[in-house]
């Protein structure tokens, strides 16, 4: 049984929010239904099965596309405030371009939203979770710096059709993972192996689409939709592995290259100074005539810079960080530009991601860290959650992480004075889970994947969550904060 002793007992705010989420390509399904185009995550699955396990993909996944007013019943059963979903880029526009729009994309988007507010939900809307337009990835894709406009064009578009419904919007989901597995690693579409070249050219060119798409809506809409556009930007609490300078030393530059890459440029204005200096350094030794992380020009960090009206913060683990010694010069990629090493800690309790580690007291720490860095932003928790292999019904495991992780913001908010106005379950259910398929299961509801229906079954944690919701209060008797 959790240990409620620890669990902080100061009520959560009345105006705090409370909500979970999904995005397009996880859960819609319908992948060529109703004049959608195909993305770069249709293609890498359906050319190169193996990429997933079990050669899982998101043709049909969870269905919602067909199902989306039962999700909706769902969220409204769990008493959320608000619902963050993401829009498929190539659902409301086949080829990535405006000149051609498609109807039923857009009506689709519109019944949700839609049904959302006839619900009382909030909705939240990711404009890109990575599902980029084949089309796009074929003039180059997040590399190329033609995807600037091409984005800005979808995002005034999107601002257009739904903007007088939905006062929440997220330019990105993740740019690391956009970015660094997408183009570096090669471990998310398009599958590019061009670690610490691509990796920084995608992020140069998000950067600026998020500004300029950021700008669009101050000058274009702001006044008349009186919304936010925010960024949504993750990392793992990184945890000296000891108390010696070098490894204090080490968590801070990993925290720079990971949060500090798109954050500093949005709160503070261009890279972080140990990346550029990291990057320049290596790329000198390594025979390159300049640094392979591009350089903003002064307007453009100038642009850049305040470009975010709130933070979305998807934080769910924490690793040991320590210095690389004897690093080997001509690696490159930005996990050898840091020169941090990085492994997790056998003491931790893991979840079915290789990557989950149970670390609650992390979520303080990164939030008091985001706090100092960038001088107090208004912070939501955009995803938290944990991740089983069998989807049970009994998921003890799962109510425990979201109890000790929100206790540990709610930690942050009264001890550090941390401004976090909400917090949001990843993930309403079970859904394709990139890489691992649908064998990590993150849902606060089961999906039956074996039924032609599939099915959703509340899972424990539901009850729970719709407790902490109606009382703002992890046990039984709080006080008044
Ligand atoms: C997020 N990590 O990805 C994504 O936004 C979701 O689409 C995804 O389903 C969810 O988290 C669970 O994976 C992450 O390695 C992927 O620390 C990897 C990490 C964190 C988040």
């Amino acid at each position: 049984a959790p240990c409620y002793a620890t669990l902080n007992n100061k009520k959560f705010p009345d105006d705090f929010m409370f909500g979970t989420a999904t995005s397009s390509y996880q859960v819609e399904g319908a992948w060529n239904e109703d004049g959608k185009g195909e993305n770069i995550w249709d293609r890498l699955l359906h050319t190169n099965p193996n990429f997933t396990v079990n050669g899982d993909n998101g043709d049909i996944t969870c269905n919602s596309y067909h199902k989306y007013k039962e999700d909706v019943a769902l969220v409204k059963e769990l008493n959320v405030t608000h619902y963050r979903f993401s829009l498929a880029w190539a659902r409301i526009l086949p080829n990535g371009h405006v000149d051609q729009i498609n109807e039923a994309g857009v009506q689709y988007y519109k019944n949700l939203i839609t049904e959302l507010r006839a619900n009382n939900i909030e909705p939240f809307v990711t404009i890109y979770h990575w599902d980029l337009p084949q089309t796009l990835q074929d003039e180059g894709g997040w590399p190329n710096s033609n995807i600037v406009d091409a984005f800005v064009d979808y995002a005034r578009l999107c601002f257009q059709l739904f903007g007088d419904e939905v006062k929440y919007w997220m330019t990105f989901n993740e740019p690391k993972n956009t970015c660094w597995q997408g183009y570096g690693a090669g471990t998310k579409a398009p599958g590019i192996k061009a670690a610490g070249i691509e990796d920084y050219l995608c992020s140069h060119n998000l950067l600026k689409a998020h500004a300029k798409a950021w700008h669009v809506y101050d000058e274009e809409f702001r006044a008349t939709q009186k919304g936010q556009v925010g960024i949504v930007i993750d990392s793992n609490w990184w945890e000296p592995s000891t108390n010696s300078s070098d490894d204090l030393e080490a968590s801070e530059t990993k925290l720079q290259f990971t949060f500090g890459w798109y954050a500093h440029p949005i709160f503070i204005g261009d890279y972080p100074k140990v990346m550029k200096n990291n990057i320049r350094r290596r790329s000198l030794a390594q025979g390159y005539t300049k640094s392979r992380l591009p350089e903003f020009t002064p307007e453009e960090i100038e642009f850049i810079k305040g470009t975010a009206d709130f933070l979305g913060v998807n934080m769910y683990s924490s690793a040991l960080v320590t210095p690389v010694e004897n690093h080997d010069v001509n690696a490159i990629g930005y996990e050898a530009d840091s020169e941090v090493r990085d492994w997790l800690s056998e003491n931790w309790k893991r979840g079915a991601s290789p990557w989950l580690v149970v670390t609650p007291w992390g979520v303080q720490k990164l939030l008091r860290w985001i706090k100092e860095q960038y001088d107090n932003p208004r912070i939501i928790i955009t995803e938290n959650g944990y991740s089983d292999y069998d989807g049970t019904l009994d998921d003890v495991d799962r109510i425990d992480y979201i109890q000790q992780y929100l206790s540990s913001v709610r930690d942050a908010m009264d001890e550090d004075g941390v401004d976090v106005f909400g917090y949001t379950v990843w993930s309403l259910m079970d859904n394709l889970e990139w890489v691992y398929g649908f064998t990590n299961k993150f849902g606060l509801y089961n999906v039956d994947f074996n039924s032609p229906n599939r099915t959703r079954t509340a899972k424990k944690s539901v009850g729970v969550y719709q407790n902490i919701i109606r009382t703002r209060c992890l046990v039984d008797d709080c006080i008044d904060s």
